[in-house]
């Protein structure tokens, strides 16, 4: 089977087997959603002049975006086939954030000053049509929110959870040394994009002076990611050069093959694509099956609590029904003839002496029963509402990063439940969502093997 086929396929078993779910839950799926509507994309991210336009142009064989030493381009600009039919054009952000066909819709709530360096760019170009690149502003030292106009870390983030591969440029000049792309590796990436999604590159390599002033640059840049990943190891970083650019230098030549390799690592990207949105099934099915285990357990308890309830309203109701008229005749003489001792004494009971017990057991059990949903199921909701986390169990770092991400949410559901929602069947929902991993998820895996 194809990728688009297999694709199609994903599609639709989710919104037969899981949408349902995830409305039930709440559960925010926009970025599957977004995924499965669209092409796959490559987001270049990389300090300013860095060489992401230049290395754009290469992929499309012409000048389409601007290039420059100075920090001119601050846009995000996405470059792709234009759709069959269509002629190349040049289309501003506000229409693409409002085009429902798009995977864009949400990027809305990151403003005018975003929406105004935001367009599309749609270039004539056998590859591109099942591809699109993100140009990126170059990344600024000694920028602020309010500088650019918006809040671009998030930007990143949100583009940066779409992309099926990231191309992180550097250039010796400055190898990692710029404060937001020190922001982005440490704190923006690692939330939005697995470590197999990302690759490095040093560019411009030719401009080292030497060969010496090379292997320093690449000893800084390893020094550098190293601090900001985390990592023991050294990731792959390709060394690149545009070809056009450089002069011809013996000592580059070992590193020749590098742009080539990158290019057709940039142009492979749609193989990514379903592994990616796998990926992406699969962390929202684990989200889901949380929430739905946290609203199972709480069901669990406030069924306990209901049914003590109701065990304690017809137990004080029994007791008022066998008694309460014999209390009555020790206390005031009345009635003559409880209704318990005209049974034991002579097995007879006229229906006249079932009245006050009748009238005493519904009045008493009703007064309890109304007393717990006042009173005790509220105060249970508000104790799983302050902590929600006792809901589930917590037991493995796997586990507490899943709980991080649907927190929120289970909070959220919470807040407004009623007690009609202790008798959902929440078991049924989580066997579901367990079902759909191990019948689809995997065997999707197996299938792209
Ligand atoms: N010598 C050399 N110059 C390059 C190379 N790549 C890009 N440039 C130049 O570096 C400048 C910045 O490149 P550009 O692609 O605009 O960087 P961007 O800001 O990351 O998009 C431009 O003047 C390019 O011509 C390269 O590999 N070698
Ligand atoms: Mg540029």
């Amino acid at each position: 089977m194809n990728e688009k086929a297999l694709l199609k396929k994903i599609q639709n078993q989710v919104q037969a087997k899981l949408t349902p779910m995830l409305n039930r839950y709440h559960t925010d799926s926009s970025d599957m959603e977004a995924m499965l509507k669209w092409k796959p994309l490559v987001l270049i991210l990389g300090n300013y002049s860095s060489g992401k336009s230049t290395l754009i142009n290469e992929l499309l064989g012409r000048e389409v975006q601007r290039t420059g030493q100075a920090p001119t381009d601050d846009s995000f600009t996405l470059i792709t086939a234009p759709e069959p039919g269509a002629t190349e054009a040049d289309v501003p952000g506000a229409d693409l954030v409002n085009d429902e066909r798009l995977p864009f819709t949400g990027f809305k709530t990151f403003g005018e000053q975003f929406i105004a360096h935001f367009r599309m760019k749609t270039v004539e170009a056998e590859e591109f049509k099942n591809l699109a690149l993100i140009d990126s502003p170059g990344m600024l030292d000694s920028v602020s929110e309010k500088d650019r106009g918006y809040d671009y870390s998030s930007v990143v983030k949100e583009f940066a959870r779409l992309a099926d591969l990231i191309i992180l440029m550097f250039d010796p000049h400055k190898a990692g040394t710029i404060q937001e792309t020190y922001e982005t590796i440490r704190n923006t990436l690692p939330e939005a994009a697995g470590e197999d999604r990302i690759v490095f590159v040093m560019s411009r390599i030719d401009e080292c002076d030497n060969l010496a002033d090379l292997v320093r640059s690449y000893g800084t840049l390893c020094w550098n990611l190293s601090q900001m990943t985390g990592r023991k190891d050294i990731p792959r970083i390709y060394l690149t050069y545009a070809p056009d650019m450089a002069v011809a230098q013996e000592e580059l030549m070992v590193w020749a093959s590098e742009r080539q390799l990158l290019k057709e690592l940039i142009l492979k990207a749609p193989g990514l694509r379903i592994s990616h949105v796998l990926q992406n099934v699969d962390k929202q099915t684990q989200e889901l099956h949380m929430v739905a285990e946290a609203m199972w357990s709480f069901a669990q308890g406030g069924k306990k609590i209901f049914w003590r309830m109701v065990k304690n309203a017809l137990l004080a109701g029994g007791f008022c029904f066998l008694f309460l008229d014999l209390i009555s005749r020790g206390l005031y003489g009345f009635p003559a003839h409880p209704f318990l001792t005209s049974l034991l004494s002579t097995g007879v009971v006229r229906p006249e002496q079932l009245l006050m017990p009748l009238a005493s057991f519904s009045i008493v059990t009703a007064l309890v029963l109304l007393w717990g949903l006042k009173f005790s199921l509220p105060g249970y909701y508000k104790r799983c509402q302050a902590k929600p986390e006792e809901l589930v169990a917590l037991d493995t770092a796997y586990r507490r990063n899943v709980w991080e991400r649907v927190r929120d949410n289970v909070t959220a559901l919470l807040a407004k439940v009623k007690t009609g929602d202790l008798f959902v069947n929440h078991a049924a929902s989580i066997n579901k969502v367990e079902k759909f991993s191990q019948r689809y998820i995997q065997k999707y895996y197996e299938e792209i093997r």
